[in-house]
């Protein structure tokens, strides 16, 4: 295969977690061929190809269409609107923050080509993010009990995908407390050790390519979590380990809400 790339490498240029490739290429959504040694390898051309048609979609697609032109317009009142609109369209706000994550995917690709000044991409993202803030801390929380603790990766500044997850757990009625980006591992830690964490939520955007790091941040965080008896869950497209024996490895809003209803 001329110019071949690996599901990791797909991955990257795409935006998405491997899983997702993975799947896309089982579903025959992305052709491949496996090595002698049975991993898959994908044509690169075949890949801009496949990659240039779903961003069109997503251009057709009057949902993603409509999220972009309100996040770019800016004007707060409508993107509080949009957002509560989208609420009672789709029931609960798991799956506005799994139909986000699509928005979100969108923005990053239309960035990467061009089609969007930096300026759009920032301003757009943190309108969101305000957004998002505004209607969390308007639910009603219990003042005391077990708390979540929501941290991104080591290195990783993606913030939405936390302020997402923050959301679905308020909707659960589960307090929250925000650790965000830059939070040292010892500090973590701590917090973790000192009671009242039940659930720590740490999300790794496309950004975070280095599986090692990833799987060294994770193991030290699960340890403490089995101590203090606090669930842990790794979010997000980076590359966590998919088969961590003491933490949940979830790629969707959908799948946090059904470990939070169990
Ligand atoms: C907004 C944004 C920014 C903002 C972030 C603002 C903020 N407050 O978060 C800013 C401007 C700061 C930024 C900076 C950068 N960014 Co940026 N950014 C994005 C963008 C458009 C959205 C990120 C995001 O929030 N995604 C939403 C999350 C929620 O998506 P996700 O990780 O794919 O997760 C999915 C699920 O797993 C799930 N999920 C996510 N978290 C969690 C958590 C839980 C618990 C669960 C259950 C599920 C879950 O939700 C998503 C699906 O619905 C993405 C595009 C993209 N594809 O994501 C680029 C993107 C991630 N950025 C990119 C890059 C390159 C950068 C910069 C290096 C740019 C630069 N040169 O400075 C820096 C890196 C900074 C750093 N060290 O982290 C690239 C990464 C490419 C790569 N593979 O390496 C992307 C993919 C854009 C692209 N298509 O090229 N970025």
């Amino acid at each position: 295969m001329t110019s071949s790339l690996t599901t990791a490498q797909v991955a990257r240029i795409a935006g998405v977690a491997s899983t997702t490739v993975k799947r896309w290429a089982d579903e025959g959504v992305l052709p491949f061929e496996r090595t002698a040694g049975g991993h898959r390898r994908f044509a690169r051309t075949a890949v801009e190809r496949v990659l240039r048609e779903m961003h069109s979609a997503n251009d057709d697609d009057p949902i993603i269409s409509s999220w972009l032109q309100c996040l770019l317009d800016g004007r707060r009142h409508l993107v509080d609107g949009q957002l509560l609109t989208a609420r009672a369209r789709l029931g609960t706000w798991y799956r506005v923050a799994d139909e986000l994550g699509r928005v979100l995917t969108e923005l990053g690709t239309q960035w990467a080509t061009g089609a969007l000044s930096i300026a759009q991409e920032h301003a757009a993202s943190e309108c969101l993010s305000r957004a998002l803030n505004r209607i969390g801390d308007g639910m009603p929380l219990a003042d005391e009990g077990p708390r979540s603790l929501l941290v991104c990766a080591p290195g990783d500044d993606h913030t939405l995908g936390l302020s997402l997850a923050e959301l679905c757990l308020r909707e659960a009625g589960r307090p929250t407390q925000w650790g965000g980006r830059k939070m040292p591992l010892d500090e973590i830690l701590s917090v973790v050790r000192g009671g009242d964490i039940d659930l720590v939520v740490v999300s790794a955007s496309a950004v975070s390519r280095d599986p090692e790091l990833l799987r060294e941040f994770a193991d030290g965080l699960a340890v403490a979590c089995a101590e203090a008896q606090a669930e842990l869950v790794l979010g997000g497209a980076g590359a966590w380990p998919e088969d961590h024996a003491r933490a949940a490895r979830l790629s969707s809003f959908e799948a946090l809400h059904q470990l939070l209803m169990k």
